[in-house]
């Protein structure tokens, strides 16, 4: 009984030390601004080992798919968004593309798609970017640090230099 005892309270100390070292989500975070300059949503990027994952939940968009990528400067001035600069790279120049083949385009991402009510809920993942740069793969979080925009068409994935996504939208600085 004694002994039992021991160990349940060894297991319990154990059990403690376990999750004091478990470290809290590594993220960047921003409220997506539309080209009205309003609030439409907000973007939370988050470090994983190979990738970064990215959550977005927008409202008051227009239906459709849309066209999104990781953006080099962390400055959205709407209505145009030209401040975010081109896509995160870590190699020039750059090659924009999911399906082109010699792509390097770091800011790469899927198409979002928003539904008929002006809003979109979605998980991606990424592997070709990093928070604060990581085997190759560019900082999110770097001096001038970046943004989530957001385009008016779809990204066809292979048309240089951004899949003939058009005009920006809709613009996160993360951090
Ligand atoms: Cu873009």
């Amino acid at each position: 009984m004694r002994s039992a005892l021991k160990i349940s309270s060894l297991l319990l100390a154990t059990a403690f030390a376990g999750a004091s070292q478990v470290r809290a989500a590594d993220t960047a975070s921003g409220v997506l601004l539309g080209a009205d300059g309003k609030a439409h949503g907000t973007v939370t990027v988050t470090e994983a080992p190979k990738g970064v994952l990215l959550r977005v939940v927008a409202e008051g968009l227009a239906p459709g798919w849309h066209g999104m990528h990781f953006h080099e400067k962390g400055s959205c001035t709407p209505p145009k968004f030209t401040s975010a600069g081109g896509h995160v790279h870590a190699v020039m120049p750059v090659v924009h593309g999911l399906l082109t083949p010699n792509a390097n385009d770091a800011g790469d991402l899927p198409n979002l798609y928003v539904t008929k009510d002006g809003t979109a809920t979605v998980e991606l993942y990424s592997t070709l970017a990093s928070l604060h740069g990581a085997d190759g793969r560019p900082a999110l979080k770097d001096a001038d640090g970046s943004a989530l925009i957001i385009h008016t068409s779809p990204d066809d994935y292979t048309t240089q230099p951004i899949g003939g996504a058009g005009a920006r939208i809709a613009c996160a600085v993360l951090k």
